[in-house]
């Protein structure tokens, strides 16, 4: 595993991160040759995983459950990467897989690089069609409309694109990755420079939501589930782990606020499984906590706390509803 981080990092000791290879893309129309379709995809992720976690939020908040099925990985990697450990006998009930590298390598079988979740895998074929992340959430949003619930919030809404395009952007530079340039930097320079460009955009973002219940428009969009599945992650995972330290999370109050009440809306906090984040991070990267130990906290407690957010005005689903419980 540190001889794949090794190929990941720049002369300067910069972290730079793998280009998604699967790119086949679902749509409405089908032209790509992977029409929307239900129960042909299944959604594999991991639960700690922040960048497979948007599609697992985005995919309840749109009601997308019965059509497009989850298979959940171990939070734990072996050799031979993400495994199907906790389902019975070792195999995703659905797709058959031990591994998750089995569909990577079945839709490519030079594939080389790291098999990584959120990963669409066709189930006519085994085949992953695609681990590009920004884009699976996306289509979620735009290409499976068909299939949303009654209600159904609009996180990329057309008229807000430009803006939730441009805090994506930067929050995904310097926040979401920006973390991971932090954890894995293998030199000082290279590890302060992300710090300081993480928390500058934390300073941010805050100052922008002192005055605004969410990143973008009156409600919930992409942008807030981005920002939320980093924030969520925070101190229990980058703050020790990753030694993104100036301050904890629940040291600054704005996007501590911001983030209870995200947590606090269906299809937020009831999608975050602190245990996984922990085990996953803390025991997977030897190169940066040898001996695997997973912190007891922290404390967890606050994040059911009120918010006091409400006095912003705006309303998490717009026109539309919550989804119903699980
Ligand atoms: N597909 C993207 C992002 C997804 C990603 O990094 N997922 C992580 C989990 S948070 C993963 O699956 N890592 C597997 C590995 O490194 O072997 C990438 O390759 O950088």
């Amino acid at each position: 595993m540190a001889a794949q981080f090794t190929q990941e990092t720049s002369a300067r000791g910069e972290w730079v991160r793998q280009a998604n290879h699967f790119t086949d893309r679902i749509t409405a129309e089908g032209g790509s040759g992977f029409p929307v379709e239900p129960g042909r995809y299944r959604l594999i992720v991991s639960l700690a995983c922040p960048w497979a976690h948007r599609s697992v939020i985005v995919r309840r908040l749109l009601g997308l459950e019965d059509v497009l099925s989850l298979g959940i990985v171990d939070p734990l990697r072996d050799e031979r990467g993400w495994r199907f450990t906790l389902d019975p006998e070792g195999r995703d009930p659905v797709t058959g897989l031990s591994f998750l590298s089995e569909a990577y390598l079945k839709g490519d079988p030079e594939f080389a690089g790291r098999y990584t979740v959120p990963a669409v895998v066709d189930l006519r074929t085994g085949s992953v069609v695609t681990n590009d992340y920004p884009q699976i959430s996306l289509d979620l949003s735009t290409e499976w409309t068909r299939f949303h619930r009654p209600g159904a919030p609009s996180l990329y809404p057309p008229e807000l694109r430009a803006d939730i395009d441009e805090v994506n952007a930067v929050v995904f530079n310097d926040i979401n990755n920006g973390v991971y340039k932090c954890g894995f930097a293998t030199s000082q320079q290279a590890y302060e420079r992300s710090f300081e460009a993480l928390f500058a955009r934390l300073d941010e973002m805050s100052r922008r939501l002192e005055s605004r219940r969410y990143l973008v428009g009156e409600h919930i969009t992409e942008a807030d589930v981005r920002l939320f599945t980093t924030l969520a992650r925070f101190d229990a995972a980058y703050h020790g782990h990753f030694k993104c330290n100036r301050y904890k999370l629940t040291e600054m109050p704005t996007l501590w606020a911001y983030a209870r009440d995200l947590f606090q809306t269906p299809g937020f906090g009831d999608t975050v499984d602190f245990e996984h984040i922990k085990r996953h991070y803390y025991g997977t990267h030897p190169q940066i906590n040898p001996n695997g130990i997973v912190p007891v906290g922290p404390d967890l407690s606050g994040w059911s706390t009120p918010h006091g957010r409400e006095v912003l005005g705006g309303s998490p689903f717009g026109d539309g509803t919550p989804p119903p419980a699980q």
